[in-house]
């Protein structure tokens, strides 16, 4: 019998900065779903790429003096490498260079135009240069800006050819109200109250201002709209209207298009619009997940807020990463990275859940059995529960990952974890051990828990890739035991099970020492990707500056700000951002603690003026008393001391 097709696809992503954790969300979720639906014995079609058109990255490459193409070849590979490192294990990369999509775009575009979908006209209107979006004025957001990035629109007019979305709106409503196509289908009123009911505009779809695109073959000078040419890579990587590939009939309609909120309207309203207009028929499903955040804000390039996933899969293997982003992360919500917050998870669910679990087995077997259990077994009803909890995660698990629900499904499987931690506290197998007669007993223990093992961690290994065969190797599963067929059963294993003690399968991270690490790292790369900044994403911080709320004179005056001098300065132990300093401040002197060591070093400070915040509570930073604030500024270099001009005098009041 032929296997099942299942096609699924990651966002093609622009490759216009390096990619970064919220990337890494969407391709591992996408890798974890066709992983497991491999394992379920489908034929899978696993794609991504990435977007390499449009005016964003034709400015780039200007500013960097490269061709655009030149620009975005180093980019990919670094997309490459990054999936490479994460173990995404995907069928095919799409790259909207390919000649092949090109030449498909074209014939797309010439299509819906010779349909009569396409027509020649003129916009004027609001654009969005950033976003490359024309607006109107109902969807433009409460200061006339880009609903989309709320920057400033500009009027534009330019000949161009539009799309009759309009003839699609009542299909698109239908599409998004009755059916589960958009998940999770909360998002789905949002859109049709947003740009469905206040009339679904025709679409502009070809641009004039800029090279760096698709050209439409029949009229020169015109390039076709990113977003019809992304949008196409679904198909065109599977060979419609090319001849590269040949599974579009295998795996067309996709299973599921995975994206972020951000383009969750090209999804859900564009694409099934072309689709309809090319008339052939649309995805099943359109899994929505909301933003990784950082800090409260959602990771950017441009921002420099980036946790650099290689430098966290370094730490503490990309296994754990994959899990951490995975279980934070509920479809249609937003999630705040934090690092603090993954290595507690991870020292929680991996250390101590699951990488406990299997070595207290696997020692214990080794202990009492010399590793080999054996065949003489006594059974309890205290296991009936335990089995039955193992195999209802198993269960659920397939339903949750049946919704592509993937928090859900780690929270079951979980779930069987925690419950086979409290087996072991319940039966006491250290006790069995001591009694010659309770062997029996203890070798179905363990067997009952190797089991368990061996179908929690082939239930993980879609998510786990590179751990969770260790554990199938400590445990003595073959390949064989490891089927899907075999995880609704126990008794798997063989009778005489030999186990392998092997190394430490999650280290225990210490929290303090990594998050001061962690910090450090991330500050030096935001502070580096603001100095590489183009001028235009300068200004887009710039408008960024919240001020804090008005105070008044007198609020200030009960700041005192004097002038003092470092007369020494040393690093406080154990820490690697504080330098302690010793001050004149004309009136004693003091010890104040500053939070500038990666940026100076005590010889750089020795001598200088500062502006020291002379009366703030005195505080203690890790175990040494500070009196009072030097002032320092935060600066796309990282921190810099706001020195004082040596001919004012130690003690002067800045006011
Ligand atoms: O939009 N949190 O490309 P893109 C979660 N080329 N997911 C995130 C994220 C974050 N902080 N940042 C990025 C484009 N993503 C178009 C797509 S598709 C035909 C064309 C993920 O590089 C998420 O999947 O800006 C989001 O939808 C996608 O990257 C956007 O990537």
């Amino acid at each position: 019998m032929s296997k099942k097709p299942f096609y699924i696809t990651t966002p093609i992503y622009y490759p216009s900065g390096n990619p970064h954790i919220g990337h890494c969300y969407t391709t591992v979720a996408c890798d974890s779903i066709a992983r497991f639906k491999r394992m379920q014995g489908y034929d899978v079609m696993f794609l991504t790429g990435t977007d390499e058109h449009g005016l964003k990255i034709e400015q780039k490459a200007a500013e960097k003096g490269v061709t655009p193409k030149e620009f975005v070849d180093g980019i990919v590979e670094k997309f490459k490498n990054l999936w490479k490192y994460m173990n995404i294990d995907y069928d095919r990369y799409i790259r909207t260079t390919d000649d092949y999509h090109i030449d498909t775009v074209q014939k797309i575009f010439k299509s819906l135009y010779d349909k009569g979908y396409i027509y020649k006209g003129e916009y004027s209107g609001k654009y969005c240069t950033p976003c490359e979006s024309f607006w109107t004025d109902s969807q433009l957001d409460e200061n006339g800006c880009c609903p989309e990035c709320h920057r400033p629109v500009a009027f534009a007019k330019e000949e161009a050819y539009f799309f009759k979305m309009s003839s699609f709106a009542e299909r698109i409503e239908k599409l998004l109200t009755e059916t589960d196509y958009l998940r999770p289908k909360t998002r789905a009123l949002e859109l049709v109250n947003n740009f469905i009911k206040p009339g679904l505009e025709d679409l502009c779809v070809s641009r004039t201002t800029f090279k760096w695109g698709v050209p439409v073959s029949f009229d020169e000078g015109h390039v076709v709209y990113v977003w019809i040419d992304a949008l196409s890579n679904y198909i065109s990587a599977l060979g419609y209207m090319n001849d590269a590939y040949n599974d579009y009939d295998k795996f067309w309609p996709a299973d599921v298009h995975m994206v972020a909120k951000d383009i969750m309207r090209f999804h859900a309203i564009i694409w099934p619009a072309i689709l309809m207009a090319l008339d052939i028929p649309l995805p099943k499903h359109l899994a929505v997940h909301g933003w990784i955040t950082f800090n409260g804000e959602k990771m950017s390039k441009s921002l420099g807020n980036v946790v650099d996933p290689f430098i966290l899969g370094e730490r503490y293997g990309c296994d754990a990463i994959r899990y951490h982003i995975l279980r934070e992360m509920a479809l249609g919500a937003d999630s705040s990275f934090s690092n603090e917050i993954m290595i507690n998870r991870i020292n929680s669910d991996l250390a101590n859940g699951l990488g406990n679990l299997v070595a207290r087995t696997v020692t214990m077997a080794d202990k009492y059995f010399g590793g080999t259990l054996p065949s003489d077994r006594e059974a309890d009803p205290l296991d009936e529960n335990f089995k039955s909890v193992v195999l209802n995660a198993f269960a659920e698990t397939e339903k949750a990952m049946e919704e592509t629900k993937i928090k859900q499904a780690l929270e079951e499987i979980f779930k069987a974890v925690d419950r086979a931690n409290k087996y072991i506290d319940e039966t006491e197998p250290w006790k069995l051990g001591k009694d010659e007669i309770k062997k029996n007993r203890l070798a179905s223990v363990l067997y009952n828990l190797l089991d368990a093992i061996r179908i929690i961690s082939a239930l993980l290994s879609p998510f786990m890739p590179v751990v969770m065969p260790k554990i199938w190797e400590q445990i003595g599963a073959s390949e064989n035991d490891v089927t899907y067929d075999k995880l609704s059963v126990f008794g798997v294993l063989p009778k005489n099970v030999t186990v392998h003690k092997g190394e430490i399968l999650f280290p225990r991270i210490d929290v303090d020492k990594e998050i001061e690490e962690l910090n450090n790292i991330i500050q030096k790369n935001m502070a580096e990707a603001k100095s590489n900044l183009s001028s235009e994403e300068k200004g887009e911080i710039a408008e960024k500056i919240e001020l804090a709320p008005e105070i008044s004179i007198d609020d200030f005056a009960k700041i005192e700000i004097r002038v003092a001098k470092i007369k020494s300065a040393e690093k406080v132990k154990k820490s690697d951002k504080l330098l302690c300093l010793q001050l004149d401040d004309g009136m004693g002197g003091r010890q104040v603690v500053s939070g500038i060591a990666q940026y100076y070093s005590p010889e750089d400070l020795i001598g200088k003026k500062i502006q020291l915040i002379a009366n703030l509570k005195p505080v203690k930073l890790r175990g040494v008393e500070s009196l009072g604030m030097i002032c320092a500024a935060d600066t796309p270099d990282g921190i810099k001391v706001v020195f004082v001009d040596d001919s004012i005098p130690v003690g002067s009041k800045i006011r």
